[in-house]
């Protein structure tokens, strides 16, 4: 199961996140990123605030085609991905998803 092909599905309210040992099993396809309890995060670190924007509108696209939305932090050259999927308040597959789509923008 490629994460980075897949697609994001709507997620209803009810539906249980995944347990610490789905989310675990998922990460080694996502190894940038780290595990919280109830999120995946990466950092990514540009030259200057302009190419933190760029990346952003990248992601921004991907997260629009997927229907599904990371929590941004942008201070200059650095940004910061939180994904959750907060329907249900916690992970989902859509986070996997998303997270290794947006590691191929990078790469
Ligand atoms: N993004 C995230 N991260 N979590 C959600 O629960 C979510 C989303 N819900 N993007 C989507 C949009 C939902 O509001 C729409 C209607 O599908």
């Amino acid at each position: 199961m490629k994460l980075a092909e897949m697609t994001c599905n709507p997620i209803k309210k009810g539906t249980v996140p995944l347990s610490r040992a789905e989310a675990e099993a998922l990460m080694p396809q996502i190894a940038a990123w780290s595990l919280s309890e109830n999120a995946i995060k990466r950092e990514f670190r540009f030259k200057d605030f302009r190419e933190a924007m760029n990346f952003v509108n990248k992601i921004a696209a991907a997260a629009n085609e997927q229907d599904h939305h990371p929590d941004i932090f942008i201070s200059y050259n650095i940004v910061q991905l939180t994904l959750s999927t907060h329907k249900i308040g916690g992970l989902s597959l859509n986070d996997f998803i998303l997270a290794a789509k947006i590691d191929l923008l990078t790469a």
